[in-house]
């Protein structure tokens, strides 16, 4: 995957890129991240990428010209990537969404600064917009290290075996369980005894319905949705916990794959 980032502000993105995870597919070249500065693009002396909005009004517009040259200097490089334009009117981003993404090879995430683009860029080069969540970010460049940091972690050979554990967790639809590391017994809080019995059948029936729990106390609106295999199913309905689902909104649909 080829990631291209136009923004005012490089500095911003440059560490979270330099640690964990992300270094180390960057260090593979499982991942490509090209930041490029949209003053460098702009054709004034001043370089000004942002002007006062035709029509009155508070703040600044950004300018579609360095914009549109900046993704033809990116099209040079590298032709036919998704140009996607991080803003608050964007489709919603969430998983599924992070999933269809990671298809693809190249995606250029353009970031928006000030009170917005100027919307002949947008009807032009954009693609797709896209927002993280209905909260007010200062400009679109943290999103679009969420959406970096979400979409490198699904890439083939990025995860190792033991990270993308937490799979399960997703396809089951619900939260994860709680999870526990020494000292067994922290300020007067003994760990729960079963993860000490060495039964791992034990093991996974306590995390099973510590998921059920977490879900319906923490996120209640993801209950409806969550999947169980059929021994997982065999194992609530001895436990007497078929019922509190469904009254939960549960429903034992079929598997979607
Ligand atoms: C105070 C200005 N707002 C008027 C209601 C409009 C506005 C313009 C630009 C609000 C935020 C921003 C900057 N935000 C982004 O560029 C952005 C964003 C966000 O704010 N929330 C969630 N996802 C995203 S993606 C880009």
């Amino acid at each position: 995957m080829r990631f291209d980032i136009l923004t005012i502000f490089p500095g911003l993105l440059e560490s979270p890129l330099q640690e964990g995870i992300i270094r180390r597919a960057l260090a593979a070249e499982q991942v490509r991240i090209e930041i490029h500065n949209i003053r460098d693009y702009a054709l004034d002396k001043h370089a000004m990428t942002d002007d006062r909005p035709f029509g009155g009004g508070e703040g600044m517009v950004m300018k579609p010209e360095p914009l549109a040259a900046a993704v033809a200097d990116v099209r040079r490089q590298a032709p036919g990537g998704r140009v996607i334009l991080l803003s608050p009117q964007g489709r919603p981003y969430n998983q599924a969404v992070a999933e269809e993404l990671a298809q693809l090879d190249h995606l250029v995430l353009v970031c928006g600064r000030y009170e917005g683009v100027d919307e002949r860029f947008i009807a032009k080069y954009v693609d797709e917009e896209i927002s993280i969540g209905d909260y007010i970010l200062t400009g679109g460049e943290l999103a679009a290290m969420v959406m970096v940091d979400s979409i490198t972690r699904l890439l083939p050979g990025v995860l190792g075996c033991a990270d993308s554990a937490d799979f399960d967790t997703f396809s089951r639809g619900g939260l994860k369980y709680p999870q526990y590391t020494r000292p067994r017994v922290f300020e007067d809080m003994a760990a729960p005894e079963v993860l000490f019995s060495g039964d791992h059948g034990a093991v996974a029936v306590w995390r099973l319905l510590a998921e059920i729990e977490q879900t319906m106390t923490k996120r209640p609106e993801l209950v409806p949705r969550m999947r169980f295999s059929a021994g997982e199913l065999k194992i609530l309905k001895k436990q007497g916990l078929l019922a509190k689902l469904r009254e939960a909104g549960w429903q034992d649909l079929p598997a979607e794959h």
